[in-house]
């Protein structure tokens, strides 16, 4: 069986997180539920990023102690995380005992290497970024080059990780790997910015006068590490580097790390070189999404524009939340987040289309059939079933979509069959058939609808898993979540030939459309 090891960001704890983080964690649960789906074992990590300056300085200001602190809030993401239904297997904290070991480790190795270095240093931090700019670059943007926040001017003495050394190593495997960061606009950034600067050696350090919250440094008990140096490592850790290798020989590489494009440059360039001198492969692929925004502006706890995702949730359901999230933009896109898109996707993608699909084919199968169907071959098709049929290279479709990470355009294809669906109602007009006593056309046309819904929920599962394990109860064809495993096995080889009787049972309509007012 193949694996899939797919990651998100680990999230800094300085606050609770918005429909930001949540999105990036949908769309990972997206792409681990189809994974798992395609029947291949798939190793889902997230967690959180708890050391720095700023995590320090957020649990002072709410006069706590930073290790408490971080445990409270680690309480919201993972309270957040269940009720968005994300499935993930893992949930790591850079503060766990084992990733602090894994991150010693590592700098004992690339010292050992002669790839760490200490050296006198000057430059531009900015404490929300946890990031050095040199003067050129602050003169430049006039500020923080990144969120545009004040930086200050330090001089001081730290390690270094020699970056540099790998820039031609990075430069070629980048150009040979042209899926190693997607998508495209991301990967010519990162090609882009190569081929007009050239790297200079990492800090890696942090004297603890000045930052006293992080891992100590293995060499110099002065120091911490680095909070970047210390988080990108996460990967590795949860996957058991240097602890368990036969699972981390057997997850490694990361198929795909999930993460926004605001920390592009630290997973497309910093990362690949840190486990190309720690002697390991780079992840697949980056892939970096776009950003929700409010107006012209991207949402962030330090703007202070945020959504909560747990009202949203309570407001309009989980699955809606992820249903709107995952087909509004393409992945690598922005994103205008507005409560009128959310009620017009509600009220027409998922309460007209989805909803009265499924709720009218039910009621049929209880009138006309006593809820209980079973497809004959000798039955005949009706005359308008050539159109239904026409919509059967959904599946090729989907899969290359989904394996795509083109999540958007994937429920896209699953709309047009929906919607192939509800034309075929109108247009068989079913009533007819029943007063014209066509009983062998009626049985094959809700069969078959009944079927048609029953591949629908296997490819809806991914987005919303929820609705895709009522439909196939409603449907009588699940008794636990697992079933909706077997069932996708069979959903790749329909081709309409009559299978298993479908006995229905009700329960109440899936979307229940949103008063605008
Ligand atoms: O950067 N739209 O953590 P962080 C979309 N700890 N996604 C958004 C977003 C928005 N408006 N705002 C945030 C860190 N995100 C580091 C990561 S990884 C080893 C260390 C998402 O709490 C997006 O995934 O600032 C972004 O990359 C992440 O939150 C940043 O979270």
């Amino acid at each position: 069986m193949s694996k899939f090891y797919i990651t998100t960001p680990l999230y800094y704890v300085n606050a609770s997180p918005h429909i930001g983080h949540a999105y990036t964690n949908i769309i990972s649960d997206c792409m681990a539920r189809y994974r798992k789906l395609k029947g291949e074992n798939v190793f889902f990590l997230t967690g959180t990023d708890e050391h720095g300056e700023k995590i320090r300085e957020a649990a002072q200001s709410k006069g706590e102690d930073v290790k408490r602190f971080a445990d409270r809030v680690v309480e919201n993401f993972k309270h957040l995380w269940k009720k968005l239904n994300t499935s993930y297997d893992f949930f790591i904290r850079t503060t766990d005992s084992f990733h602090e070991d894994v991150v010693k480790r590592a700098i004992m190795k690339l010292h050992q290497k002669q790839d760490v270095y200490k050296a006198k240093y000057e430059a531009f931090y900015c404490v929300p970024c946890e990031s050095f700019w040199t003067e050129s670059q602050v003169k430049d943007a006039g500020s923080c080059p990144s969120c545009k926040r004040q930086v200050q001017k330090i001089e001081e003495e730290n390690y270094f990780f020699r970056l540099s050394k790998y820039e031609n190593w990075l430069k070629k495997y980048i150009k040979e790997h042209p899926d190693s960061v997607r998508p495209k606009i991301r990967y010519n950034e990162v090609t882009g910015f190569l081929e007009n600067n050239t790297l200079e050696d990492l800090c890696i350090s942090r004297p603890k006068k000045r930052v006293s919250w992080g891992i100590d440094f293995p060499l110099d008990d002065n120091y911490v590490v680095y909070v970047w140096f210390d988080a990108l490592l996460n990967y590795i850790s949860a996957a058991g580097y240097g602890v368990n290798e036969e699972k981390f020989k057997s997850l490694w590489p990361a198929d795909i790390h999930f993460i926004g494009k605001d920390i592009l440059r630290h997973h497309a360039i910093f990362w690949p070189i840190m486990l190309h001198a720690l002697e390991l492969e780079p992840p697949t692929t980056v892939f970096a999404h776009g950003w929700w925004k409010i107006g012209e502006e991207k949402m962030s706890k330090s703007i202070g524009n945020i959504v909560n995702p747990l009202e949203l949730v309570q407001k309009v359901g989980v699955d809606a939340v992820r249903y709107f999230l995952l087909r509004e933009v393409p992945v690598g896109m922005d994103g205008n987040y507005s409560w009128t898109v959310i009620i017009n996707r509600i009220n027409g993608d998922l309460a007209n289309d989805l909803g009265n699909l499924v709720f009218r084919v039910l009621n049929m199968t209880e009138k006309y059939f006593e809820r209980k169907v079973e497809g004959k071959t000798t039955d005949k098709p009706p005359p308008q079933f050539q159109s239904f049929v026409g919509a059967l290279d959904l599946k090729e479709r989907y899969t290359k979509h989904m394996d795509n990470v083109e999540f958007s355009s994937a429920l896209e294809g699953v709309w047009v069959f929906i919607n192939v669906m509800n034309k075929y109602i109108e247009e068989t007009k079913p009533w007819t058939l029943r007063k014209e006593n066509k009983t062998d056309q009626l049985r094959h046309f809700i069969w078959s609808l009944l079927e048609g819904i029953r591949i629908a929920s296997i490819y809806i599962f991914p987005f919303m898993p929820s609705t895709a394990l009522s439909i196939a109860r409603q449907l009588g064809r699940l008794i636990d979540e697992k079933d909706i495993f077997l069932e996708a096995k069979g959903a790749c080889d329909v081709c309409w030939a009559p299978g298993k009787p479908f006995e229905i049972k009700k329960e109440s309509p899936l979307f229940p459309r949103i008063d605008v007012d």
